[in-house]
């Protein structure tokens, strides 16, 4: 797909754009509107000075929140790529988990003319209205690591993430084999899954494609679905709860590393062990070094990969686009199946 803008027209030069922002600012003090304070806009000033001002793209980023190590690499690998030495002016605007203020951003990177919008989208639903307003300011989005449903895919440009049902369905075949291999796959299996934020693309995909999976085994209980929110803290207090309401789990599924950590301190707690020589099987999902290392020691049975380094891919999008280049309509990382077998492998250059 081309985009087709006239350079000059849109282009903003970071000192107009930083000078925009003081204007949100002032208008922020008189209550109403809601602009971005300094410290959310983000540039690298040592490279500045190579760069005329009209060479700069533009870019403003609605990130959903920081509520994982998985989310705080994805937000660095954005900030790395989109640095202007490589060509970009770079607004940021942390969400912090709310689609409210996701809206709000958009409307003020529409307002401030940004070449591009980039959305980290915290759930799935309800984005057709200020996707209407970008599309007629005639700025294109980009959906990055989360997806939207909508029915007009007019309304953004491209997706650039991670395909969290095939994602899903890589846990579930670790299981089927794992079960096959050790001689159980027709003993009655109990399995609860501490979900991530309800709603989100990757909390649906994820238990859709793991849900086909176990579909195919009607000796796979699913004990209980619950609401981690992806947060360490919020998994150690699910994890309480549904040990107090199930004393017969099999397998515990987490669909985030970070859940995993807090699930693992609620169980230690209990004195209760994971892994291939524990008490229940541990399935969990990002990838990140601390997990690694917990399947290298045994602790962790599998770690489905989910890749937050999509800054690179994202900026290459973008320059395609300003080359008037088709691009594809989805974009997905690679991802990797972690498990004891070739966790060396990959352990050491782990960067999140
Ligand atoms: O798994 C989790 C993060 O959307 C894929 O969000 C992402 C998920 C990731 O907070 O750690």
């Amino acid at each position: 797909m081309g985009i087709n803008k006239e350079k000059g027209f849109w282009k903003i030069g970071y000192k107009a754009a930083a000078l925009l922002t003081g204007v949100t600012i002032l208008l922020s003090g008189c209550g109403s509107f809601t602009g971005f304070s300094v410290s959310e806009v983000t540039t690298n000033e040592g490279d500045i000075e190579t760069k005329s001002d009209d060479a700069l793209i533009s870019v403003g980023f609605s990130q959903l929140g920081s509520e994982s190590t998985w989310r705080s690499a994805n937000t660095e690998s954005v900030k790395a790529s989109l640095s202007t030495g490589n060509g970009f002016f770079l607004i940021f605007d942390n969400a912090r988990q709310k689609q409210e203020k996701q809206f709000k951003a958009v409307r003020s990177f529409i307002s401030q003319r940004v070449d591009y919008i980039v959305i980290c989208p915290v759930i799935q639903e309800g984005w057709e209205m200020v996707l209407t307003e970008a599309k007629d300011a005639g700025i294109p989005v980009i959906l990055l690591d989360r997806n939207i449903a909508v029915n007009d895919e007019s309304l953004y440009t491209t997706f650039v993430g991670e395909d969290m049902y095939a994602e899903g369905a890589s846990a579930g075949k670790w299981l089927e084999a794992y079960l096959e291999e050790n001689g159980i796959s027709d003993k009655d299996i109990n399995i609860v899954v501490l979900e991530g934020t309800t709603g989100s693309s990757a909390q649906v995909g994820r238990t859709r494609g793991f849900g086909a999976i176990a579909a195919r085994h009607m000796n796979w209980k699913m004990q209980a679905s619950a609401n981690g929110e992806f947060t360490q803290a919020k998994g150690k207090e699910t994890m309480e709860r549904l040990l107090r309401e199930f004393d017969d789990i099999d397998v515990i599924v987490c669909q985030n590393d970070d859940m995993a950590f807090g699930a693992l301190e609620a169980l230690d707690e209990a004195g209760i062990t994971t892994g291939e020589d524990g008490d229940k099987i541990l399935i969990s999902f990002d990838g990140t070094k601390k997990a690694l290392e917990l399947v290298k020691e045994g602790v962790i049975n599998v770690d489905v990969e989910c890749n937050p380094n999509s800054g690179d891919l994202l900026a290459q999008i973008i320059h395609d686009l300003e080359e008037g280049k088709e691009v594809e309509k989805t974009n997905y990382m690679e991802e990797k199946v972690f498990t004891k077998e070739n966790v060396d492998e990959y352990i050491d250059d782990r960067n999140y």
